[in-house]
This record gives C-alpha cells, structure tokens and sequence, in this order.
C-alpha cells in the first residue's frame, strides 16, 4: 500500500495540515509548495498566536519573525531570522531558497530582501501583542516564558541584563510523572513545523514562528535553523522541531532524528532517542520533535509538559486530518 504523499505537523493545527496536504492532492504542488502552503495557513490564522504577526512582543514590544523552507531533494534551505515588519514569513523563506544563494537572511536586513521581493512592510504588532507586553512591563515582568519551568526563577525586565542561573535547581526528570510540578500554558509558545513528501517522493520541511515571549531583541529562535527546526532528505525522511529552541538548537534534533532514520531507526525510536538526548543535559526542557520516513512511517517524541503534545498528520486512507497525541 502506498503511504505518500504524506503531511505531518506540529500541534493541532489541522488547518495548516490540510492546506499542505490539498497542495500535494489537489493541486498536485511539490513537498515545497506544500510545507510553504501550510505554514502561510497557520501565519494568516495565527495558530494560537504563536504562529504570524502579532504575538511574542519581545523586550521592546515588537513581534519578529523566524521561517525555514528545506527542499530534501536538491538539498537547497531559506530560512529568515527576526524578520521584522513582514507577515509572510515562509514565504520570504522560500524566496531566500528559490531567488538566492544564501541559506539564512536576518533582522531588518532581511525585511530589505522582502521588499525587494514585493512584500509590503507593516508594523506586525496586534493588540493583544501591545496588551502582553504591557501586561508583562507593569507586573514587574514575570519570567521570561522560558525560565518559568524553574521553580524560583528570576524575574527581570527588559533592557537586558545578565540572570544568575541556579542548576540546583534542575534536577527533575522529563516524564508526565512531574508534570504536576511544572508551570506550563499551551497557548503560549507553538510553532509549526511541517514535514511533506509528494507523488514523487520528494521530502520538504517547513516551519513558522514568532519565537518566544519577551526575548532579547535579536534572538533567533531553532526554527529557522537548518537541523534544528527541521530538516529533509529526500532518500531517508524529514523531521521539524517545535519548543525551547534556546536549548533544542544546540543538539541539531531535526538532523539527527534523519540521520538516525537513515541508519534504519523507525521514526518513533529516532524521535525518542533524539529527545532522550537533549533531556539528559536540560531534564526541564519542553519540546517535541516530529518525524517521517519516505515509507510514509511518522511518529514524535515530547518532553516535559509536553507529555500530552499532539500533532496532525493526513495521508492516503485518512478521510481527514487525523490528530494524534500518543504514537
Ligand atoms: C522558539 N521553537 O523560537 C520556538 C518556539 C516554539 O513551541 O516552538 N514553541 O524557540
């Protein structure tokens, strides 16, 4: 039985999944077009406000964002990196890929690029944005959404400056067995992250996101990292990543969960293995990866407060969208 074409992606973002997947069906569209089709979806809808404009105010209140389109069969990546002031930010990665030799474009410098390209500048901040980020000023500033897994973690306030980082306190391990002792809200912090394989059995990888809450303008996230938020090969599979990118970037989990695939390792064990991995270093992390091989085999692996992470995944025989949260 056949089992391509195939859309997997991060969290329940059907809608995402299901506009990838008529562009692989419907409209007969590569892998590419097809990653580039789902996460444009989740930037207009602004899945869960993680996703697009007008979320994550970083310190200075401002939503940048990051994308990465990867074409697992000529190997070609665009990524952007705090792209400011542009809303179709998979799309100006897919720019990067098809229009340029480079691989990554950044900050404002990248704005220029999209412009240049016929993307219209705006200011990508919403109310709900503005609100946040007040929100975030007048209470003093809670945490960084990222230290608030730890216990007695350190508040601060943009500008930046220095925390005293205390590892005693990380010491828990990454099962649902402590989920109970861990600060965790959902709605905050998605991205998507979208793994394709067309008629012809070639692999893309595609991910959108507006980084993390209150982060030090500048910051760039995993997601348009290639390896980190996601990668492709068209002879083994692809992988995309979703989570605490400070820490998930450092481990390359995308590239590793292919490489483990492309050593024989369904995608169930690669994931895990590659979660294992990061948890042995960060037990408190948060984050999942997600994986497919060309066989049309897929699978994901979470961390943390993520025990229950789900993702939606279409291929032949399923009449829709199909969300799964256990594998
Ligand atoms: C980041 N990986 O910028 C993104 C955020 C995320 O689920 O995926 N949250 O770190």
């Amino acid at each position: 039985t056949k089992n391509i074409p195939l859309v997997i992606s991060t969290w329940n973002f059907d809608q995402a999944t299901k506009a990838a997947w008529e562009f692989l069906t419907k409209l007969g569209k590569s892998s590419v077009d097809a990653v580039v089709a789902g996460c444009s979806k989740c930037e207009i809808d602004r899945c869960d406000g993680s996703v697009g404009e007008g979320g994550s105010p970083d310190e200075n209140g401002e939503s940048t964002l990051d994308a990465l389109v990867m074409d697992g069969t000529t190997m070609d990546v665009g990524a952007v990196g705090n792209l400011r002031g542009i809303r179709e930010a998979s799309s100006v990665a897919r720019d990067v890929l098809l229009r340029t030799e480079h691989s990554l474009l950044v900050g404002s410098l990248a704005s220029d690029f999209a412009v240049k390209m016929g993307y219209k500048f705006r200011n990508l901040s919403s109310n709900e944005s503005i609100n946040m980020w007040q929100m975030w000023k007048k209470n003093n500033c809670q945490p960084n959404f990222w230290q608030n897994v730890t216990p007695d973690s350190k508040k601060f306030c943009g500008p930046y400056r220095p925390i005293d980082v205390n590892h005693d306190n990380i010491n828990k391990n990454c099962d649902s067995s402590n989920d109970d002792n861990i600060v965790f809200d959902s709605t905050n912090h998605d991205t998507v992250s979208i793994v394709a394989i067309d008629f012809n059995g070639s692999v893309a990888v595609g991910t959108s996101s507006n980084g993390a809450k209150y982060k030090i303008p500048g910051r760039v996230g995993d997601s348009p990292i290639v390896g980190s938020g996601g990668y492709a090969d068209s002879e083994v599979g692809g992988a995309g990543a979703t989570g605490d990118g400070d820490v998930m970037m450092r481990f390359s989990p995308s590239f590793h969960a292919v490489e483990l695939m492309r050593n024989g390792m369904d995608p169930i064990s690669a994931t895990e293995l590659v979660i294992g991995r990061i948890r042995r270093h960060y037990p408190m992390f948060s984050g999942a990866v997600i994986a497919a091989n060309v066989n049309g085999e897929f699978g994901r692996a979470a961390c943390n407060g993520w025990s229950s992470f789900p993702f939606t995944v279409m291929k032949p025989g399923f009449d829709d969208v199909r969300t799964f949260h256990v594998v």
